[in-house]
């Protein structure tokens, strides 16, 4: 139970999340994995149930009271979802996760890139981020360009200037680091695209939008994505947001049931946004659950949540930098984790003794090996906090990382 006065109302938020009495090796659970995916509130769970016991049914189909009632929770979810990052609803696809929402993009937006059409992307992007760009660029022969970051984590903000010229077309950007945790300023980058190209701004969101208010207006970015599973909802749904004026030119991404407006055995006239966008049955269940997740959010609020976030990184940041031994990444500022290695003892091994003491943690390359090699490491262990950790779970890392080094000396 926290001792220390936090900023939320952890002890209660705690009891909302079943799987947090669950014993690990005899020990209480310490879920320290929430940037690979998040856990999820009776609340969720229960809307879950709900739509399976009480009205599960296709959407956009079936001329029944169940059917309608699927449907209009499915839709209520978009808006819901429009209304949290302050979009319109047709503004927002929903797929499988971010991966699947920036595949969509790179597929779909790119149509018309010319060979050397250049794309701007950070060193720190996931490989959700980077490969499909990569790939995009040698199937079309376009130049991928890449910011640096610095020493302390941060990106050479100035590197967009220079390398942003008339060929530029697409720049996307992470605006949380799921390995340094690093905010990047992506109001300011938007505004530097923005002047000095057309090229499109994309916002991979994955990390942010669970722990900050993300406003897409105000970011002016043209495309963002996002996964259900980081904030709690169900995995197997997450988002893409875009512009509407993008979203109506762009050709679909996969063809099927639901995306048309009328089919004949020559041509197909497509349906509007975004459904346009969601051929097949879609993820119903994990659409609604979505919708309960973005509610609880809501409700303990995400100024609340992100300075939560601030407060137990910047804990864990001050509590490893006392342990000579433990090596930490990325800046001082930042939300939510903070990945480290234990000097000469491999991620796994550290990993390993902390599930031995109940603490669950990430150890490898994070899905960011090209961000590992510039740190010149191939793997780091991360911690990544959400809103029902505390400060005393980090007492306990810190304890169990003394441990460690025990073992390993
Ligand atoms: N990062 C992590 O442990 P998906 O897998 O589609 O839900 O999200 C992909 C993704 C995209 N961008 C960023 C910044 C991410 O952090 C992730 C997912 C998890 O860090 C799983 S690899």
């Amino acid at each position: 139970m926290p001792k220390t006065k936090m900023l939320l109302d952890v002890e209660n938020i705690r009891k909302d999340f079943p799987i947090l009495k669950v014993k690990v090796n005899g020990k209480p659970l310490v879920y320290f994995d929430n940037a690979a995916t998040s856990q999820k509130p009776k609340q969720v769970i229960d809307a879950l149930s709900d739509y399976y016991e009480n009205y599960n049914a296709n959407i956009h189909r079936s001329i029944h009271k169940l059917g309608e009632q699927a449907t209009l929770a499915y839709e209520n979810a978009h808006k819901k979802v429009a209304e949290f990052i302050n979009s319109d609803p047709e503004e927002i696809v929903f797929t499988k996760g971010a991966t699947e929402s920036l595949n969509l993009v790179a597929y779909s937006l790119t149509e018309n890139l010319k060979p050397n059409d250049e794309i701007i992307l950070t060193q720190m992007e996931h490989h959700s981020n980077l490969v499909p760009w990569q790939q995009l660029a040698k199937k079309k022969n376009l130049k991928l360009n890449f910011v640096e970051f610095d020493e302390e984590g941060k990106l050479r903000l100035g590197q967009f200037e220079e390398l942003l010229n008339k060929k530029t077309k697409i720049v996307s950007v992470v605006h949380m680091s799921n390995a340094l945790g690093t905010i990047n300023p992506v109001e300011e980058i938007a505004k530097t695209v923005k002047e000095k190209s057309s090229a499109y701004f994309i916002v991979d969101a994955a990390q942010s939008v669970p722990h900050m208010p993300v406003d897409v207006k105000k970011m002016n970015c043209d495309f963002l994505a996002f996964s259900g599973h980081k904030m709690l909802a169900p995995t197997g749904i997450g988002v893409l947001y875009g512009k509407k004026e993008l979203l109506e030119k762009m050709q679909p991404f996969q063809y099927g049931g639901g995306m048309i407006k009328e089919v004949t055995f020559k041509d197909t006239k497509f349906n509007d946004i975004p459904w346009k966008f969601e051929a097949g049955t879609p993820n119903i269940a994990q659409g609604i659950g979505l919708a309960a997740a973005v509610d609880y959010l809501n409700k303990v609020g995400m100024k609340n949540i992100m300075n939560h976030g601030k407060e137990l990184a910047n804990y864990c940041y001050e509590k490893l930098s006392e342990i000579d031994e433990v090596e930490i990444y990325g800046p001082k500022e930042r939300c939510a984790l903070v990945s480290f290695n234990v000097k000469n003892v491999h991620a796994h091994d550290t990993a390993t003794i902390l599930d031995g003491e109940g603490i669950a943690v990430r150890a490898g390359h994070h899905c960011t090996m090209p961000l590992h090699s510039v740190l010149g490491i191939a793997a780091s262990t991360r911690a990544s906090f959400y809103l029902y950790n505390t400060k005393e779970e980090i007492d306990k890392l810190a304890e169990a990382i003394h441990k460690v080094i025990k073992v390993f000396r």
